[in-house]
């Protein structure tokens, strides 16, 4: 079947990462419709040959069909619009963090709970980058041998603060004294723990989010969830150092055999020959990466793990794609 799709926001680097990655894949799209605010719209993009124009995002353009609309422009706009192409009776999948805990709303990992979207249209929300890659490990651990609790520190690339971020990035690796402006620090040659803003209970909203989207996506809220989110001066790729404490002894190589197996889950982890995921080599490709998988010295339950994929990929635009994927397959 040919499919009409809209991107709301494909000017952004989420929203151009959505357009390659549906011109890679086998979804046969008859059309592509791309909007953006007054800044972008008339732009030109090109997808698969064409020329498509850039359209003003407006509510009465959200009104019309289309079979499948992204939405990757944040979430005041999200707030706004997604509603009413809802409405209209269009199935939207929302990359911001707007609809992601409303009840009712589906928060979707495809290998992981996809089967909440049979029969489902409306809302769909994508979770946040550095939740996705996680849950994409933890689900098949969850399920052999119970998790209780997760300590985990992030190291995210820029590119999950947009162009920006990366320009910003760029240039002061060139030029020390180049001001930091999407930052709080500078981020060339530094780490800054702090992504997004604070909460008043010393967490941030990046790491809040990593708590609360891990127990709709597992459909388990007693999961001990403690995250630690930080910004490091690499461009694309998430990677997440993961400790685990579980409620059965794991043993090491069926650890290792259940994510060998895991669709979308990519084992490396040869620490003889220097094997284990970098964010370099993760970049571009639609796999979740894992190494480093060892057992705690003290605690017979507890097993650390290292996870590293490209966040505007399957943190973002891959997910968001095989939403779709998921939805035509129950077709
Ligand atoms: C970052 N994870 O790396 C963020 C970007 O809720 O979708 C994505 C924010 C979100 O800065």
């Amino acid at each position: 079947m040919s499919l009409t799709v809209g991107i709301v926001g494909g000017t952004g680097a989420v929203g151009k990462k959505m357009i390659e990655v549906l011109e890679e894949r086998s979804l046969t799209i008859d059309k592509l419709r791309i909007f953006a605010s007054e800044k972008s719209f008339g732009q030109k993009i090109i997808f698969n040959n064409r020329k498509v124009t850039v359209e003003l995002l407006t509510e009465e353009a959200m009104k019309e069909t289309f079979d499948y609309l992204l939405f990757a422009a944040g979430g005041a706009i999200s707030a706004k619009f997604a509603p009413i192409a809802a409405a209209a009776g269009n199935i939207v999948i929302d990359n911001s963090s707007h609809w992601r805990m409303t009840e009712g709303i589906p928060l979707v990992v495809p290998e992981v709970n996809g089967d909440v979207l049979r029969g489902y249209r409306g809302i769909i929300a994508n979770p946040n980058c550095s939740t996705t890659q996680m849950v994409m490990v933890l689900a098949p651990l969850h399920k052999k041998y119970g998790i209780r609790r997760v300590v985990v520190s992030t190291y995210q690339a820029v590119s999950g603060s947009g162009y920006k971020a990366i320009e910003e990035l760029e240039k002061q690796l060139i030029d020390e004294s180049y001001p930091n402006k999407v930052y709080p620090r500078k981020i060339a040659a530094n780490c800054i723990p702090h992504i997004d803003v604070f909460n008043e209970n010393g967490f941030t909203k990046e790491e809040l989010k990593m708590i609360y989207e891990t127990h709709k996506i597992l459909r388990d809220d007693t999961i001990e969830v403690n995250p630690t989110a930080v910004r490091i001066p690499v461009f694309y790729g998430h990677s997440e150092s993961i400790y685990l404490e579980l409620n059965k002894d794991p043993d090491i190589n069926e650890v290792r055999e259940i994510l060998e197996e895991t669709e979308g889950v990519v084992l490396n982890d040869n620490p003889d020959e220097n094997k284990y995921p970098t964010p370099l080599e993760a970049e571009n490709s639609d796999c979740t990466y894992v190494g480093r998988i060892r057992k705690d010295l003290f605690n017979s339950k507890g097993l650390s793990l290292w996870v590293v994929a490209d966040n505007l990929r399957k943190g973002a635009a891959t997910n968001a794609i095989q939403i779709i994927e998921t939805i035509e397959n129950f077709k």
